[in-house]
C-alpha cells in the first residue's frame, strides 16, 4: 500500500459486508478531530434496516459547552456510495445542545469479529491531504484488542498517516 496521505489514495475495506458489520462495537482508541466531541467510554451499535440502509446510534461521554461533560446518545443513518466501504453519515444526538452533522465514514479494515478501523475526514487540505478528520479504532471485546489484531491495526494507522496520534479510549462504567 502506498503512504502517500493522499485522501484520495486511502484503501479501504474491499468488499465490505455490512451485516457482517452489525451489533455492538467498543472504541478502544481514537484520533481526535478538531474540536473533540466524544471523549471516552465510547460504545456504538450498527444496524440494517429493512431497506437495507445502515444505521447506528452510539453512547459516549461527551464534552459540550466548554468543559461540560455528560453521557450523550447519538444517532446516525448512512447514505451509500459507489464504494461499499465508503459512506456519508449524517448524524445527531437525542438532545438538541449535542453536535449534528455530515461526515464522510469509511471502513478502512475490519475482520467483522475482532477489530475495526474507521477513519473520516472533514477537510481535504490544498495538498490532498487531510487538515482535519477523526478515526475510530473498534472492538468487539470491551476489554480491548487483542495481541493478533493489534499488529494489523498499527499498519493501518501508520497506512492512515496518522500513526502516534491516537489516545486510548477509556471504558470506565461512567455512561
Ligand atoms: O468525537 C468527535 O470528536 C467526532 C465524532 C462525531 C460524530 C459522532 C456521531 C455519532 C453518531 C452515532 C454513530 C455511530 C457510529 C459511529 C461510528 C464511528 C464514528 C463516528
Amino acid at each position: 500500500w502506498a503512504q502517500d496521505c493522499q485522501v484520495a489514495n486511502v484503501q479501504v475495506m474491499q468488499n465490505f459486508d455490512r451485516s457482517r458489520y452489525v451489533g455492538t462495537w467498543y472504541a478502544v482508541a481514537k484520533k481526535d478531530p478538531v474540536g473533540l466531541f466524544l471523549r471516552d467510554n465510547i460504545v456504538a451499535t450498527f444496524a440494517i434496516r429493512e431497506d437495507g440502509t445502515m444505521t447506528a446510534s452510539a453512547e459516549g461521554r461527551v464534552i459540550i459547552l466548554n468543559n461540560w461533560e455528560l453521557c450523550a446518545k447519538m444517532f446516525a443513518t448512512f447514505e451509500d456510495t459507489p464504494d461499499p466501504a465508503k459512506f456519508k453519515m449524517k448524524y445527531w444526538g437525542a438532545a438538541t445542545h449535542l453536535q449534528t452533522g455530515d461526515d464522510m465514514h469509511w471502513v478502512i479494515d475490519t475482520d467483522y469479529e475482532n477489530y475495526a478501523v474507521h477513519y473520516s475526514c472533514r477537510e481535504v487540505d490544498y495538498d490532498g491531504t487531510c487538515l482535519d478528520g477523526y478515526s475510530f479504532i473498534f472492538s468487539r471485546h470491551p476489554t480491548g484488542l487483542r495481541a493478533e489484531d493489534q499488529r494489523i491495526v498499527t499498519q493501518r494507522k501508520t497506512e492512515l498517516c496518522l500513526l502516534g496520534k491516537y489516545r486510548r479510549v477509556e471504558h470506565n462504567g461512567y455512561c
